[in-house]
């Protein structure tokens, strides 16, 4: 579905003097408290956010699935969507793929398919947490750790193929979520499922191209409920540094025990250069992949503050960052939640950036918990919306994506197109 671009223009020309209104106030106010606002526009219009090709359908639970109509049926309505996404928005210029879910048939044909809509692809995804047809040896008892060396090659052999398919499409990292774990006490000797796995990560981390990197993603639990061998930031931060520099930690917002000081974590992997990217997402109990900014906005501000921290401190020297969405859940228009999911970050960190840091410097030096809350807060409770509503209408989206999704009847029309009853590969 090629989107008419006047269509938006005619979107934005109804909006643009409530827009303007607001907007004016807000770059006033914050030009009066020192910010540069087109500095703050320029960061906001570079902020790619990718979009993962698994979260383009309605996901589903293990008690059943619901069909969101419309799903894309394959790699390149997949490719469509995010380009659908970008034009809206402008600020989803990358889609992450996963294997064998997007074997891309036609490398040279999705290349070009994904570049005319202005898209690039982000870290490629390899799985060995389920059996795929054809394949040799089972994963029920784990690939990359398994006690079987058979079974770890044939896992060590799909990771390189992975590497092979994002090589062609010309991405350049690879995200490896190991879900290896037990379910009781005794399955395993944990020292030795983990040099099993640093084994299997090193034959792996040969294969990457020099400019290449790997994600290690962490997770505590699920699918399996005892232990999992990459279970926290501190064992994937171990299996990077005995990995060597391309290595580097991922971490989704989901992946933690609950009320886990995330921020400090982020700040950790930063200070010692070993932070990849993320998954964002958002969650009240546990992996539960929900819209960005749903559940705990705050949180991901104050995870925005570290990072913003970490970008402009001549302390910290971090590769550049994957930003990710990692989504999947039943009951919401798939593209109306990752429009959500995109705004809610970039308010983070749009947020994150008008902070008053030499003040908060000053008032950590000071002890005065009360001031650096107030600073902090500051930042936080400003209504950052027509900064991002700016950007989008400098660089061309829509003053209102979700809008004008709606306004349109897009949904209707790629029902229309591809169907009611459509299953999109993923979770
Ligand atoms: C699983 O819980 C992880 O979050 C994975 O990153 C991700 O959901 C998966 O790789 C998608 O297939
Ligand atoms: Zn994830
Ligand atoms: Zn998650
Ligand atoms: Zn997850």
């Amino acid at each position: 579905m090629i989107l008419d671009k006047s269509l938006i223009d005619q979107h934005n020309s109804q909006g643009n003097a409530l827009h303007q209104k607001k907007y004016g106030l807000l770059a006033s106010l914050l030009q009066d408290e020192g910010h540069q606002v087109n500095t703050i526009l320029e960061r906001l219009a570079a902020f790619q956010v990718a979009i993962p090709s698994w979260a383009l359908g309605t996901g589903g639970t293990r008690f059943g699935r619901f069909a969101g109509g419309g799903e894309p049926r394959s790699l390149e309505e997949k490719i469509e969507d995010v380009g659908l996404l970008h034009a809206l928005n402008q600020s989803s210029g990358a889609i992450s793929l996963h294997i064998p879910w997007d074997i891309p048939q036609n490398p040279k044909a999705i290349q070009q398919l994904a570049a005319s809509f202005e898209l690039k692809f982000d870290a490629v995804n390899s799985n060995t947490f389920q059996d795929q047809e054809n394949q040799d040896y089972s994963y029920k008892f784990g690939s990359l750790s398994h006690t079987d060396k058979a079974v770890r090659d044939q896992a060590i052999a799909h990771n390189v193929e992975v590497i092979r398919h994002g090589v062609e499409l010309g991405s350049k990292s690879l995200t490896i979520w190991l879900s290896d774990g037990t379910d009781f006490p005794g399955q395993q000797n944990f020292r030795r499922s983990f040099a099993r796995t640093l084994d299997s990560f090193e034959q792996i981390y040969a294969q990457l191209p020099a400019d290449w990197k790997v994600f290690i993603e962490y997770k505590p639990y699920e699918p399996h409920f005892y232990s999992t061998v990459v279970a926290d930031w501190g064992s994937s931060l171990l299996f990077c540094q005995k990995l060597g520099e391309k290595a580097l930690g991922l971490v989704d917002l989901g992946h933690h025990l609950p009320n886990t000081n995330i921020e400090q974590i982020v700040s950790r992997f930063l200070m010692e250069g070993k932070l990849g990217g993320f998954h964002f997402n958002d969650s009240k109990y546990g992996d539960d992949d929900l819209t960005v900014g749903a559940m705990r906005p705050y949180q991901l501000f104050l995870i925005f503050n570290e990072l913003v921290d970490g970008m402009t401190s001549s302390e910290i020297k971090n590769p550049e960052l994957s930003w990710m969405i990692d989504a999947s859940h039943n009951i919401k228009d798939p593209l109306e939640d990752l429009m959500q999911s995109v705004e809610a970050i970039m308010m983070a960190y749009a947020q994150a950036l008008i902070i008053d840091r030499p003040a908060l410097e000053k008032a950590q030096l000071q002890n005065d918990a009360t001031l650096a809350q107030e600073i902090l807060q500051n930042a936080y409770r400003t209504d950052v919306r027509p900064l991002l509503a700016e950007a989008r209408l400098q660089a061309g989206a829509a003053l209102n994506p979700v809008a004008f999704y709606r306004e349109q009847k897009i949904r209707q029309a790629l029902i229309k197109q591809r169907g009611e009853k459509t299953y999109s590969t993923g979770l």
